[in-house]
Parts: C-alpha cells; structure tokens; sequence
C-alpha cells in the first residue's frame, strides 16, 4: 500500500490533461450509433484468444487464423478454421447477454461480439473514435484484426481513436468482453446483484475535427454562487493558443478564451442573474462552446452544494434528501441491465411519484442516460465507485483500479449540476489498509472536483457495548462530507419493534443520511405485521423505521433499499425470492407494494427545507 499516494498522483496527472480519459459530453457529439444486431461466440475455454499451450494469440510473431480477432475465413476447402462469426447467431447491443438468451443466464465467462460497418469521414482531416458506454467486465478491442486497447470496470464509458485504421468498406470490430469474477477485481467476488455480462451500453463512432474540444468543466465555484469556473481542454497536434468561445445565451454571455500549450484554458467568470438549478426548479441553460473547426452545445445547471455543520446547503439553503436507492436494472418485464432513456424516465418517474427529490445510484456508475434524465427532473443524485464489501484493500492494482473508476466517472458527469455527491464505497469493513485506500480515493475525488460533497455509505456500531445505543465509530467519519450509513434494524436485526427501542448517539458535526434499510416482501403475499415477506412486515417495518430515524438530530437525508426488486444470485429462496433481493417498494413486474405508500405519505409531510 506505500506506494498508493504516488499512484494517486500519476493518475491524477492523466485524468487533468485527458489523455487516458475519453471525450466530454458524448451524448451530444456527432455520432454514428453501432447499436443493434452483433454476431457472437460464446468462449468459455477463451479459445479465440489463447493457443493450446495457453499462450495468447496476439503475442505470437505471427497471429494464427485461429485467433478470434483476425475474423478469418478458409481461403479455399482444405483451410481448417474453427469459427466463423457471420455464421454465428445475433444478440443486441446494448443489453446484458443473461437475460437475452436463455443459455446464458447464469454464464460468467468470456463472449466475443463482432460487427461489420462502411464508414465515409465527412472530411479527410478528421478523427474518428470508437465509443463504448460501459462493457461488463473487462474487455479486449480489436478493429480490422488490429488490437486498438483493453479496459478493465464494467459501469464506465472508455474509448479508442481508430482513424489509422478505418476504411471505408467492411471494417469489423471485435470485442472479447469476459464477465468473470476476480477477488482483486473492483467489484470483487461477492456482491448482492447480478454479474450482467454484455456490451451493455450504447456503442458508437463520435467523429471530430483534427483538433477538438476534448474536455470541460463549467460549474459554479463551491463557495461562489456568482462564480463560474472550470477549465475548457483541445486535443490534438496544433493546440496550443488557440482561441475557444464559451457562449450561454440566456444569459447574454460569451466569453473568448486562449488555450496554452497544453490546449487548456482556465475559466471564471463573473456572472449576476443566474436561476439556480434545484429540485423546484430545473433550470439548465444551453452552453455553446465553438472553435474553428466545431461547436460543441451541452445543457448545464448551475446550483452551489456545501455542508455547515450538520445541514446540507443547495444553494445555500438548508434541505432535506428525500431518497431511495436504485440498481440499474430496467424496470421494463424480464428486468436486466437498463441501458436507454425511456427506462431512465420510467424508474426516475416512479422515484417522483414517490416524493423523492433524490436518488442514490447504487452501488456503481448508472448510465448516462438516467444522470441527464435526472439534470431534468430536478432529481438529485449520489453516485457510487463498485467498492463494495471485501475488496482487496492491500493490492495496489486493485487501488488503481478503483481509482481509475472512480476517475471515469466524475469525468462523465462533472457538469451536471444533479451530481452532489460522490460516494467512495459501500459497507467496507473497518482497517488500516481499507482507510488507507479509501482517504485516497476521497483526495483524488476532491482534487478532480473540488465542487461537490464525498460520502460512503457506512456500518453503525454498539455504543460502548450497550445494544440499543447506536453510533458510528468507524473513522472514515472524519473524512466524508456527509456521514451516511446502512442500517438493518427490524430486517436482518431483531423484528421492527426494535426500531423504538434504539438510541442513538452521533457525535460527529456532519449531516447524518441514512443510505438504506429496508425489508424483504414479495408483491401479493400477505400475512400479519410480523410475517416475513408479507407486504404488511415491510410496510410496517417502514413506519417504525421512518419514526425511528426522525429522533436522530441531525439526519438531512434517507434513501431506503430500494425502489425496485432486483436480481441477486445471493436470494435463492424458493416461491420467494426466485434470484431477487425482496426489498423493492416496486416488484419486478412493476407493481407497488404497500410500503410504497407508506414512505410517499411520510415525503408528502416531510418539509423540503429544513431549519
Ligand atoms: C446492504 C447492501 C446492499 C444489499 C442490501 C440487502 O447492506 O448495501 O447491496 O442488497 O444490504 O438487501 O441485504
């Protein structure tokens, strides 16, 4: 672990001058989607990739026909080639492969997808780049049986520049994605969701001059509501002194900027009437920023978040976090990874209804999709690094690994003023090694975004051995922002009655939120208040919990466990769980349990503004 820090360090000089990272604002880039149909192989043996003497293809002098990548043919009858993947069958991009196809629903393995594309570059000077929203888990790519890269983390977007290689006729891209679990991989081995396996995001090819606006940052300054600044970067051979035009309209302002050698200018600038962005009104201003060669449009909000003792401030205003959590599965029939913008509506919709003016996206990057949804809605967001429960915490691969993630993620989502917090981990045990990793990550957060708050959702304790009295006593307290814990009284602790017995002793001066509790039901199984899995023991365990939580002093949040039933491989309980962890307010099928209701009155009374 010694060497942490100066890892740190190195990535952090990466993500600041992008050239690990991939561009800003892909949403809105000139694009050619290679969604769809793909061909794939199903390869558990990675036999597309290593020879029998498990030595792998692409390191040998000369590349084998047998090697995946190379999408070779026989050349005439006798030629022996033991795949061919425009004989193989069609899955869908984006989309996880287990709920596609029957076969592969519980594989954890490695499957290759190949597509075939013409491609004509509207002018000979531009670049063109391939563009993945996130692929699960750790991917190989391959255009025209060159090797373009690898990415490792299954929730985040990444990208290779293919202009050298592109043609304009019959290009085929080639990506191994294998979903196997690892102990030193971030998530690790155990998690309580579905290891979905797949390109399960949009895929496509974003097209830019040869020099073009590659990165921004355009927020308002943390402790400056009439402050904006951040940063405009250009990529590419010629992109020092260069002049790039930051236009918002609205706002009657358009401001030239020079770039130094490093392509990079700096931005601030003084603003008066601005309309903050918040829940009540989502308001986002269209921005323009142009250089000679493009102009680049984004919508982006413009609100402070900051803490003062135990309040969360939105624009300065004391407010209160009425959440729930969210996975990433799609609330359409047959679940699976969500991928689009209509179920981003749908799930976001169904958190409105509710009264939420938050969610916690758990317990990785969601797409981008359901943050731009959430930009506006007027929906707060906590966004979460896949640290979760036993990783690795020695291992310094592991830490980068992390970090990177993390890394890739604030990247993405830097200028959407829905963002709040960043959170580090989730349920990690308490050590040297662990606080070591995790105060590491938190710097680096707070270096790449000195605007918003860091959290972590952590475990309570037993306050000086009395068992009703609860605290939390895990240091990485003094680190966050805003101390957020789980807690499972009623469910996995006692029964919920437990919940008026507790005390709770917080000592730390920070906002307390509360980032789950929750109980198991099955929609439709009715029983007594205290029969597990009925809808009536969760409701009633929301009603004790709600009216629990309310004498803790300084709680400024919640976000229970969670909006919608979801696919765990831990929840095997026949007739019940059926591969779902219970403790949706929604079932699978999209319908609301009685719990539901309970938590939509207690947002209906809470105040918003707290004082
Ligand atoms: C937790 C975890 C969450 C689980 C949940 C449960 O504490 O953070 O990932 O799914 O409990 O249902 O047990």
């Amino acid at each position: 672990m010694k060497n942490i820090a100066s890892f740190g360090v190195l990535l952090i000089s990466l993500t600041l001058t992008g050239q690990e990272l991939f561009l800003q604002n892909a949403y809105n880039r000139i694009a050619t989607s290679l969604n769809g149909e793909w061909n794939y192989i199903v390869d558990p043996y990675e036999n597309g990739f290593y020879d029998y003497r498990y030595e792998p293809f692409e390191n040998a002098e000369s590349v084998s026909k047998n090697a995946f990548f190379t999408n070779s043919k026989p050349t005439d009858k006798t030629d022996l080639i033991e795949y061919d993947f425009d004989k193989a069958p069609l899955i869908k991009v984006p989309g996880d492969w287990n709920t596609q196809k029957e076969k592969l629903y519980y594989y954890e393995g490695t499957v290759w997808y190949k597509k075939s594309f013409d491609y004509t570059k509207a002018h000979d000077s531009n670049r063109v780049f391939v563009y993945f929203g996130a692929a699960n888990y750790e991917v190989d790519i391959y255009l025209n049986g060159e090797k373009l890269g690898k990415h490792v983390g299954g929730f985040t977007p990444f990208q290779f520049e293919v202009s050298p290689l592109l043609r304009e006729k019959d290009n085929f891209l080639i990506v191994k994605v294998d979903n196997k679990r690892k102990r030193e991989a971030v998530p690790t081995l155990n998690t309580d969701w579905w290891n979905y396996g797949g390109l399960t995001r949009d895929v496509k090819l974003i097209e830019t001059p040869g020099t073009y606006i590659n990165d921004y940052f355009i927020q308002l300054k943390k402790d400056d509501n009439r402050l904006i600044t951040g940063y405009l970067e250009l990529n590419g051979d010629d992109v020092s002194n260069k002049k790039i035009t930051l236009e918002i309209p609205e706002l009657k302002l358009k401001k030239e900027l020079l770039t130094n050698v490093e392509g990079k200018a700096l931005l601030e600038i003084k603003t008066k009437k601005i309309q903050y962005w918040s829940p009540e009104n989502p308001k986002l201003y269209e921005v323009l920023l142009r250089t000679d060669g493009e102009t680049l449009q984004d919508h982006i909000g413009f609100r402070t978040i900051n803490t003062e003792g135990k309040y969360i401030l939105l624009n300065g205003e004391p407010t209160f976090l009425r959440g729930i959590c969210l996975h990433e599965e799609s609330p359409n029939e047959g679940g699976g990874r969500a991928n689009s913008q209509e179920e981003a509506r749908k799930l976001l919709g169904w958190a409105k209804e509710l009264g939420c003016n938050f969610v916690r996206l758990a317990h990785y990057p969601h797409n981008e999709y359901i943050i731009r949804e959430a930009d506006k809605m007027g929906i707060m967001v906590w966004e979460e690094d896949p640290v979760y429960w036993t990783i690795d915490w020695e291992n310094e691969a592991t830490y980068r690994n992390a970090e990177n993630q993390l890394s890739e993620v604030i990247h993405r989502d830097k200028n959407r003023a829905s963002v709040i917090i960043w959170s580090m981990a989730n349920e990690t045990p308490t050590s040297g090694a662990r606080n070591e990793f995790l105060g590491s990550l938190a710097e680096h957060a707070r270096q790449m975004d000195p605007t918003r708050l860091i959290s972590a959702a952590l475990e309570i304790s037993r306050y000086e051995g009395n068992p009703t009295t609860l605290t939390i006593s895990d240091s990485y307290a003094d680190v966050v922002d805003v101390l957020s814990f789980n807690q499972y009284i009623g469910w996995y602790v006692g029964t919920p009655e437990l919940a008026q017995r507790i005390t709770w002793k917080i000592t730390q001066d920070k906002p307390v939120i509360i980032s789950e509790f929750g109980a198991g039901a099955k929609y439709g199984f009715h029983g007594d208040a205290l029969t597990r899995w009925s809808e009536e023991y969760q409701a009633d365990l929301y009603k004790e919990t709600l009216k629990m939580i309310d004498k803790i002093e300084k709680l400024q949040g919640v976000t229970p466990w969670i909006l919608k039933d979801f696919r765990s491989p831990r929840r095997l309980l026949n007739g019940i769980q059926d591969d779902y962890n219970r403790k949706g307010l929604i079932s699978d099928k999209g319908e609301k349990k009685q719990a539901f209701f309970v938590l939509q009155d207690y947002y209906q009374k809470k105040p918003w503004k707290m004082s």
